[in-house]
C-alpha cells in the first residue's frame, strides 16, 4: 500500500502531488493515496446544512489518477460522486469511495475520493470529485471482499446496521487493472418492513482483465429522514445515456445511482453527480445524474436513484 500525505488540493501551490500509476491502493478504507495531477482549488457551497465540495483535475492517460474533494473542517463525508470531461467511451468509473485522512479518527469521513479510466491514447481529460458532507454520526460500513474471476461480472453490497438508512454510497474499488461498473445504487432487502431502498448499497462489477480481481463496497448509514425517488429510465445503444432524478422540494440530495437489471459488462457508468435546479441557493442540492456508456448493440432499461435528506 502506497503512504502518502493527503491534502487538500491548492492548498500548497509550492506542493506538486507525485504521478502515480494507475491503481488505487486500498487497505480497508484506510485510503491515504493521492496522486491526481494539476489539482485546481476546490469549490464549495451549502444547503440544507450540508456542504457540497467540488475539485478537478486533468488526467493523461495512460494512468488513472485518483482525485479528492476533501470536507471542510468538522463535517463528515455522507456522500460523494465523480464525473469527466470526456465524451463517449473516453472514460469510465473504477472506483469512488470516501476516504480517511490523517487525523485523530480511523474513520473514512474526511472526503469523497473517485477515479475514472482515461481509455483515450492520448487526450488529457477532466475528472471532477464531488464530496457531501454533513455534521451526523453516520456508519461507515463496509461490505465482505468479494473475488470477480477474470472475465466475469459479479455483485458486490454492503448492508446498514439496524436503525440507520443508506444515505449515500460507493462504488467497488479495483485494487489492480480495468473494471467496468454496471450498477451502483441503494437497495431493499426484502426481509425489511418496508420496500424502500434504505438499507445498503449494491453494485455490480465486470472484471475485464486476465486475472481475478478482489471488489468491495461500502455504504455510508445515517439516522434521519431519507427518502429515495427512483424512475425507470432507458439506457440507449452505443451511445452515453445521461439520467437524472430529482429531489423533493426542500430535500437536498446526498447521492443516488444506477441499477441495471442484470450484470451486463458492456455498460460502463462513468459519472455520478448531483445538480443545483431552479431553487433560492446555488448549492448543487436538487437532484442526482449519472452518466453511462451503453456498448451494446441494444437498449436496456435500468432504475434510476436520488437518495434526498429531508
Ligand atoms: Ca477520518
Ligand atoms: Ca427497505
Ligand atoms: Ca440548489
Amino acid at each position: 500500500m502506497t503512504h502518502d500525505h493527503l491534502q487538500a488540493p491548492g492548498t500548497d501551490k509550492a506542493t506538486t502531488p507525485t504521478r502515480r500509476r494507475g491503481i488505487l491502493a486500498l487497505a480497508g478504507l484506510a485510503l491515504v493515496a493521492f496522486g491526481a495531477q494539476s489539482p485546481m482549488p476546490a469549490s464549495a457551497s451549502s444547503a440544507g446544512g450540508l456542504d457540497y465540495v467540488s475539485n478537478k483535475a486533468i488526467d493523461s492517460p495512460p494512468d488513472s489518477d485518483p482525485v479528492i474533494a476533501p470536507c471542510p473542517a468538522g463535517t463528515q463525508a455522507l456522500g460523494g460522486g465523480v464525473s469527466g470531461g470526456g465524451g463517449f467511451n473516453t472514460q469510465s468509473l473504477i472506483g469512488m469511495q470516501s476516504f480517511d485522512a490523517v487525523d485523530a479518527d480511523s474513520l473514512p469521513d474526511d472526503g469523497w475520493l473517485g477515479t475514472l479510466v482515461n481509455r483515450t491514447a492520448s487526450t488529457a481529460l477532466a475528472v471532477r470529485t464531488q464530496a457531501i458532507c454533513g455534521t451526523g454520526q453516520y456508519q461507515y460500513s463496509v461490505g465482505p471482499v468479494t473475488n470477480v474471476p477474470a472475465g466475469a461480472s459479479a455483485q458486490v453490497s454492503a448492508v446498514c446496521p439496524g436503525g440507520h438508512v443508506a444515505s449515500g454510497g460507493v462504488s467497488p474499488v479495483a485494487t489492480v487493472g480495468k473494471i467496468s461498473v454496471a450498477t451502483s445504487s441503494p437497495f431493499d432487502r426484502r426481509s425489511d418492513v418496508n420496500h424502500v431502498p434504505d438499507d445498503g448499497w449494491i453494485a455490480s462489477v465486470a472484471n475485464h482483465e486476465t486475472v481475478a480481481q478482489e471488489m468491495q463496497v461500502t455504504v455510508i448509514c445515517a439516522k434521519g429522514r431519507f427518502s429515495y425517488p427512483q424512475r425507470e429510465v432507458t439506457i440507449s445503444s452505443a451511445q452515453r445515456s445521461r439520467v437524472k432524478v430529482n429531489c423533493p422540494r426542500r430535500a437536498h440530495v446526498t447521492g443516488g445511482g444506477l441499477n441495471l437489471a442484470s450484470n451486463l459488462s458492456t455498460i460502463a457508468l462513468n459519472g455520478f453527480k448531483s445538480l443545483d435546479l431552479s431553487d433560492s441557493d446555488r448549492a448543487p442540492d436538487d437532484a442526482w445524474r449519472v452518466t453511462a456508456d451503453n456498448s451494446d448493440p441494444g437498449s436496456r432499461t435500468a432504475t434510476a436513484y436520488a437518495v434526498c435528506k429531508r
